[in-house]
C-alpha cells in the first residue's frame, strides 16, 4: 500500500480549467463553518456567478449571525436531511480536506472522488479531493484563493453591493482576518499581509468586517466578563490567573456557554503573565477549564513559556502549546485548588529567570 501524502498534486491552472469547463458546481467546506470558510464559499461562489458557472453551496450549520450577515444572498444549503441533486459534475471544497469536517456530505461525496477538487491551508487531510491544491504556509485558506481568482481572471472587485453583500476581495479578507486573529497569529507573515494590501486595495472594508463580525456580543457577555474578572486570582507572582464562574453567574446575567469564547484572554493584557485560566463549573461536581498562555518573550530557543497542552493533559484535556482545554470532575472549589497546585509547578518548571512581579 502506497501511504497518503497530503499534499497539492495538481497546478492553480489545471484546477482554474476544471472549473470554468464545468457545468454545475457544488461548492463546500468544513462542518460549524467560521470566518475563512464562508468567505472562501463566498469568493468562489461570486467568482462562478461572474463566470456565469452555476452553482450551489451546501455547509453544515451552526453559522454564526455575524457570518450570515456578510452573505445575506449566498443560499446556503444545509445536509442532512437534504442532499444535493446528482446533477453537479464538480465539486469544489474549501478550508478542509478532510472526512471527519465533511461528515454530513460524507455519503454523497465518497462515491465522486473523481469530480472534487480541494483548496486548503491545513497540514492533514484526507483522499477526499482527487486533485487539490494545499498550502500550508498561507495563513488562511481564503489567501490561496486569490491565485485562483487571478488564474480565473476574475477582478477581486467584482461581486459586491451597496445593500451589505461583499466583494470577492472582502469575503477573501473575511477568511484572512480571522484565521489570523486579525493579522496577530505567527502563520501572518509578509506574504499574507502583502495578500491583506491587495484586497484593501480592492476595496474590502476591514472596519466593515470587524464590525459586523467582532462587535456582535449581548451585554450578557459584558456582565458574565465583568464576574470572571472579578473573580480574578493572580498567583505565582502574578504570572498566572484563575478566574471562575458559577451556574448562578449563567443564570443571572442570562449568558450561554458559547459567549464566554475569547473571555479567558481578557488578563493577558497584565504585563507579568504567562497563564490565564478560566474554570466554568458545570454543575455542582464538574468544571471546564479553559487555558491560555503567551508566546516566550525571548525569541531564542529553549526561552522560558508555559505549554498549556501539557498543562490540560495532566487533568486529561490537550489543545495546543498556547490554547487548551480540559474537563475535571471535581466541585470548582477542589478545581481551582488542584489547578492552582499543576500551574505552579508548570510554571516553576518552565525555568522564568526572575521571580516575576514583587506582589
Ligand atoms: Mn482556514
Amino acid at each position: 500500500m502506497t501511504s497518503f501524502e497530503y499534499s497539492s498534486n495538481a497546478t492553480m491552472k489545471h484546477l482554474a480549467g476544471r472549473i470554468t469547463s464545468a457545468r454545475k458546481i457544488l461548492v463546500t467546506s468544513h462542518e460549524k463553518p467560521d470566518g475563512d470558510a464562508i468567505g472562501s464559499c463566498a469568493a468562489v461562489a461570486r467568482a462562478l456567478t461572474e463566470l456565469g458557472i452555476r452553482h450551489e453551496v451546501w455547509v453544515q450549520g451552526p453559522i454564526s449571525d455575524g457570518l450570515l450577515q456578510f452573505v445575506p444572498d449566498l443560499s446556503i444549503r444545509m445536509a442532512p436531511p437534504e442532499l444535493p441533486d446528482e446533477d453537479h459534475d464538480l465539486v469544489i471544497i474549501v478550508d478542509t480536506g478532510a472526512w471527519t469536517q465533511l461528515q454530513p456530505l460524507q455519503d454523497w461525496l465518497r462515491p465522486r472522488r473523481d469530480s472534487i477538487i480541494g483548496f486548503d491551508h491545513h497540514a492533514r487531510g484526507d483522499d477526499v479531493a482527487s486533485e487539490r491544491i494545499v498550502r500550508v504556509e498561507a495563513a488562511s485558506c481564503t489567501e490561496l484563493l486569490v491565485s485562483l481568482m487571478d488564474e480565473l481572471g476574475v477582478s477581486l472587485e467584482a461581486g459586491g453591493d451597496e445593500v451589505g453583500r461583499c466583494s470577492i476581495a472582502e469575503a477573501l479578507l473575511l477568511g484572512l482576518a480571522t484565521d489570523t486573529g486579525w493579522f496577530r497569529f505567527e502563520s501572518c507573515g509578509a506574504e499574507s499581509l502583502s495578500v491583506a494590501s491587495r484586497l484593501v486595495a480592492a476595496g474590502a472594508d476591514k472596519s466593515r468586517i470587524f464590525r459586523i463580525i467582532e462587535e456582535t456580543d449581548r451585554p450578557a457577555r459584558i456582565h458574565m466578563a465583568a464576574r470572571a474578572l472579578q473573580s480574578a486570582r493572580f498567583i505565582d507572582g502574578d504570572r498566572a490567573v484563575l478566574m471562575s464562574l458559577t451556574p448562578k453567574d449563567f443564570a443571572e446575567t442570562t449568558a450561554r456557554p458559547e459567549e464566554l469564547s475569547g473571555l479567558v484572554n481578557y488578563p493577558m493584557s497584565v504585563g507579568t503573565l504567562e497563564v490565564s485560566i478560566l474554570v466554568t463549573a458545570v454543575d455542582a461536581d464538574s468544571v471546564k477549564v479553559s487555558f491560555r498562555s503567551k508566546p516566550p518573550m525571548d525569541p531564542t530557543p529553549g526561552a522560558p513559556f508555559v505549554d498549556v497542552n501539557a498543562l490540560a493533559a495532566g487533568f486529561g484535556g490537550g489543545g495546543h502549546v498556547h490554547a487548551a482545554g480540559a474537563r475535571i470532575d471535581l466541585p470548582l472549589d477542589q478545581a481551582l485548588e488542584a489547578i492552582e497546585q499543576a500551574v505552579g509547578a508548570a510554571i516553576q518548571d518552565a525555568g522564568f529567570v526572575d521571580s516575576g512581579s514583587t506582589v
